[in-house]
């Protein structure tokens, strides 16, 4: 093949490759951002680490405009295609946007604020590696009287503690015994602090203060083939048919289902992307906007246990790990049911080439076994009217396995016009090695649950923040607070004596909705202020609380939680600004809490009437339990953004039923 039909090659397979502008940056747009910064920019300079390259959307006016002509004709050319990357080279922080088509780099900036971007994987591995060659570690397994050969070791985030100078790039490694189990966090090696330089990648500090047993791997492994009777409860095997095959299309990264259409990206610091998501209002005809943007902003997992080896635990899963990064690859028939589609994602390594997380996300049509609405009516004397319709949704999965735990992010679209978005824990709880093997032995606050012998799981929170540009047909948008209050009847007006009713305020600043769910009765709702319905309703959906109601309890002077100050209440409500993306601020590791959420709000910008972003956040209080070890079963959470006074009516009326499901005769046993 010449050289030059290779390149004709080459650019067509570009040309083609994306076909939305917020599709994410394809495996060969990220070697030709790498290669252009790495090349052209830094020339042979060694030291050059990528730590995020991601797709840098269209301002949101350009989109809009794009998204319209589009619609009126398919022809509509393409805004231009930029990657924005965060990359590491002699020991400094570069901001770097790239033009895709001219393969050029349009700005670089050195960041100079506090803290640092996200880990690579290559280098927590690399780090990981360090205490085996480190003479005092080695000396501390063997006083343990543990087989070096059976430990192994992770990196975990420094966090910040008050340390008025920017710190290295530091992380701590906690190691653990392996042994017969593949549990890997089971058994901790405690006592032990092992503090790495990243950049150095150098042991800067080391610690043996106390030795405490190892607890033993009896118990621990999860993997089918190890367990022995007697086994655990069984089910019948089933699968989802559907013998007219799937209600969806897939037409690149657009999903169309029933009355829904919306774009499905991925980056590798949020994971699943939800964007322009419409749904189609029977009574008009067309799809009506709802969501612009929709993706998990980050996490932030704070433990309880304010001991030397454990205080620094206070995770921000997306920031330093990146939540996207860590998206296990989904296994068919068990993380998705058997009528799923898949779809990869891909990222860009350390050194900037693409790689592949395959069936990184799984879409599905779910038959719940629920029904959508139904009635049954008693009252017409010698007739029974029931009618009922089932409840059929669309769910986009994907699941992050970020070190111990695994979190199940579903984004579940109805028919009603509802989205759910729901938030699974399931894994491995982060345990702490103990020499109590039975809970009458301890006396004092051991911080956690003994779990099993020599083992406690320490109770911790997880926050799960949401960034949700909420464009209810169209961006100018309020929020509106409608809180139930008691009236009491005092006039004699009324035999009854109090009854409540609906006071409405709409917010003006940022501060104004700054909101805790569960304080007072009341309901919270996104409305356009210049629609409204046919009965004079302003157009809105409401946000609902699905569990997960949980807000931190540290004090507001803990540094984990100034870093996190805005996990003390559920709702933010900011004006949209393209560059606040990330609720801990675009540099979490190591950082101090100037560039979050809170810190936004305090500008206290109007909110009224224009373009808004929702932030919400999902808590779990976790006090462990026996079930949890030795890996816990699914604990399910979530909130729901349901149409208050979008629709005319119930839109789900005139759904006419399914038919019988003609199932297709085969057999497994001719
Ligand atoms: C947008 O956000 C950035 C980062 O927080 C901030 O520097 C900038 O001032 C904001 N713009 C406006 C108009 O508020
Ligand atoms: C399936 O079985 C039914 C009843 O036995 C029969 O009427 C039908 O024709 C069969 N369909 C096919 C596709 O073989
Ligand atoms: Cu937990």
């Amino acid at each position: 093949m010449s050289p030059f039909f290779f390149l004709l090659l080459l650019s067509f397979e570009l040309a083609c490759s994306y076909r939305h502008p917020l599709d994410p940056l394809t495996p060969s747009e990220i070697s030709i951002v790498s290669s252009v910064i790495k090349t052209s920019h830094f020339g042979s300079s060694k030291s050059l680490s990528f730590h995020y390259v991601g797709l840098d959307e269209p301002d949101k006016p350009d989109l809009l405009e794009w998204s319209l002509g589009h619609r009126r004709s398919k022809e509509k050319a393409l805004p231009p295609r930029r990657a924005f990357v965060i990359a590491r080279s002699e020991g400094k922080t570069h901001e770097i946007y790239v033009d895709i088509a001219s393969r050029s780099v349009v700005s670089d900036e050195v960041y100079e604020g506090f803290g640092y971007p996200m880990l690579t994987f290559e280098e927590e591995e690399a780090a990981s590696a360090l205490p085996f060659n480190y003479p005092p570690f080695v000396a501390s397994v063997a006083k343990r009287r543990l087989a070096l050969e059976d430990v192994l070791c992770t990196p975990l985030s420094v966090g910040w503690f008050g340390e008025a100078k920017q710190g290295r790039r530091r992380v701590k490694i906690a190691c653990y015994l392996t042994g017969d189990t593949v549990n890997f966090y089971a058994r901790p090696l405690e006592g032990v602090t092992v503090v790495v330089d990243l950049d150095a990648l150098a042991i800067v500090e080391y610690e043996d203060r106390v030795v405490v047993p190892v607890p033993e791997s009896a118990g621990t492994d999860y993997r089918a083939a190890k367990q022995r009777p007697p086994f655990g409860p069984q089910t019948k095997p089933g699968a989802v048919v559907q013998p007219e095959g799937k209600g969806f299309e897939v037409d690149g990264h657009m999903i169309r289902w029933a009355n829904w259409e919306f774009h499905l990206g991925f980056d590798v610091r949020a994971g699943t992307v939800i964007s322009v998501a419409s749904v189609k209002d029977s009574e008009v005809g067309t799809p009506r906007r709802v969501l612009h943007r929709g993706f998990v902003s980050e996490l932030f997992i704070p433990y309880m246990d304010p001991s030397e080896e454990w205080y620094y635990k206070t995770f921000f899963d997306a920031g330093e790990n990146g939540f996207g990064l860590s998206a296990a690859p989904l296994e068919p028939n068990a993380d998705c049911p058997a009528n799923a589609a898949f779809m990869d994602a891909h990222f860009a390594g350390r050194d900037g080439a693409p790689g592949r997380i395959p069936n990184a996300l799984c879409v599905f049509e779910r038959y719940a076994g629920d029904a959508s609405w139904r009635h049954t009516e008693f009252g017409f004397p010698g007739q029974v009217i029931t009618e009922v319709r089932p409840d059929v949704s669309l769910v986009v999965r994907m699941v992050s396995a970020v070190g111990n735990y695994d979190y199940v992010i579903d984004w579940e679209f109805k028919t009603s016009g509802s989205i759910k978005i729901g938030v699974s824990l399931t894994g491995i709880l982060e345990v702490k090695g103990t020499r109590y093997t039975h809970a009458d032995q301890i006396a004092g606050d051991e911080h956690g649950t003994l779990l099993a012998r020599n083992t406690i799981g320490v109770y911790h929170d997880h926050f799960v923040t949401f960034h949700l540009d909420l464009d209810v047909d169209g961006p100018a948008n309020s929020i509106v607070r409608s809180k139930l209050k008691t009236v009491r009847v005092t006039d004699g007006s009324s035999r009854r004596r109090s009854y409540w009713t609906v006071a409405k305020e709409t917010a003006k600043t940022e501060a104004d909705a700054r909101v805790e769910l569960g304080d007072e009765p009341g309901e919270l709702l996104v409305v356009n202020p210049s629609k409204r319905t046919r009965m004079g309703n302003l157009v809105g959906y409401r946000v609902i609380s699905h569990g997960a109601t949980a807000t931190s309890l540290l004090s507001d002077d803990d540094y984990p939680q100034i870093r996190a100050s805005y996990s003390k209440n559920q709702v933010w409500v900011t004006a949209y600004n393209k560059s606040e993306k990330w609720a801990a601020g675009l540099y979490t590791d190591e950082s101090r809490g100037d560039d979050n959420l809170a810190a936004w709000s305090r500008r206290n910008a109007g909110i009224e009437d224009t373009d808004i972003v929702l932030w919400y956040t999902a808590g779990f209080h976790h006090v462990p339990c026996q079930e949890d070890f030795p890996l816990m079963p699914l604990l399910s959470g979530g909130f729901e953004l349901r149409p208050a006074n979008f629709f005319e009516s119930n839109p789900l009326i005139k759904t006419r039923p399914n038919g019988p499901v003609l199932l297709p005769n085969c057999s497994s046993n001719p």
